[in-house]
């Protein structure tokens, strides 16, 4: 158990349920797993204050505004609440993610990279254009992914998000050795890639058959997680229900991953003391596998 920071109580260290060995092989397999009841439900209890206080204060902000989008309900989106609140930190260091996490990379050790916070409110009327979480992290290797984890109810109606299934083993050309396709980031609530980035155009899913007959997503419950491989794409549609899609996303990476300088993006703090090919680690990345 952990404390929880913001209640003075204990939280589970350990999944409901260990990860089973045909979760892992979906998520190879598929670069997606939906882990069902997994989570304690306790965590999303102590993460709903906090989340209502990043979306209220402005912490995360209305990325709706990027869209152009003034006066329309808001898709509210932050990065790095862990820095700056006790219980944001307590879920992305430790608790039952970082297992996860390890079982489904088979890495001996994980290490945080971001959490963000992103609440589609009812009637948010902006889709979470395709990309791939690989194309904004300045990391090379292949032991990255994501864990999706909604605190409501989700569904296509309220913006559950999908995947191109096995995307994350999509390559250049026909070439069944050649390289992994590196995309081009986009701006999230459009399919403007980010200024000066580099790497190939996010193809139309929705309009490419190959592509959206691979399209995969589930109907998710609070206690539900889903981990996506950081290569694999997805996207979300609008919040067209009258229910918020409350979500926090947790980035984490394993044991081949290096820091890598990519041009056109972001940096994040730390960054400008790094070179090419170290390691992540602390005090930028903490340790959260093992504990
Ligand atoms: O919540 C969303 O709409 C998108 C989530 C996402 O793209 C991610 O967490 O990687």
């Amino acid at each position: 158990m952990v404390s929880d920071p913001s209640r003075s109580s204990t939280l589970p260290l350990d999944p409901v349920r260990p990860v089973t060995d045909a979760e892992v092989e979906t998520f190879r397999r598929d670069g997606v797993v939906l882990l069902r009841g997994i989570l304690p439900t306790e965590w999303l209890d102590a993460l709903a204050g906090p989340i209502d206080r990043v979306v209220n204060s402005g912490e995360a902000v209305d990325i709706g505004g990027i869209a152009g989008g003034e006066d329309a309900p808001a898709f509210a989106g932050g990065v790095d609440h862990w820095r700056l609140d006790d219980t944001f930190r307590a879920f992305s260091v430790a608790s039952p993610l970082a297992p996860i996490v390890a079982r489904l990379l088979g890495s001996a050790s994980v290490w945080l990279w971001e959490d963000s916070v992103l609440v589609k409110e009812p009637g948010s009327p902006y889709p979470t254009y395709f990309h791939t979480d690989a194309s904004y992290f300045h990391l090379r290797g292949d032991q990255v992914c994501t864990t999706w984890v909604p605190l409501d109810a989700a569904t296509p109606e309220t913006g559950v998000v999908r995947w191109v299934r096995g995307s994350h083993l999509d390559r250049v050309g026909d070439d069944a050795t050649g390289d992994f396709v590196e995309y081009r980031p986009n701006l999230f609530v459009t399919e403007d890639p980010i200024p000066g980035t580099v790497g190939e155009l996010v193809p139309d899913v929705l309009g490419t058959p190959d592509l959206a007959d691979r399209l995969i997503t589930f109907d998710v419950e609070p206690g539900d997680v889903t981990v996506h491989h950081a290569r694999t794409l997805h996207g979300a549609p609008p919040n067209s229900s009258t229910r918020r899609r409350r979500a926090i996303s947790v980035r984490y990476c394993g044991d081949d991953i290096r820091y890598l300088h990519k041009p056109g993006l972001p940096g994040r703090p730390g960054l400008d003391e790094v070179a090419d090919g170290d390691p992540v680690g602390e005090p930028w990345c903490p340790q959260v596998w093992p504990r």
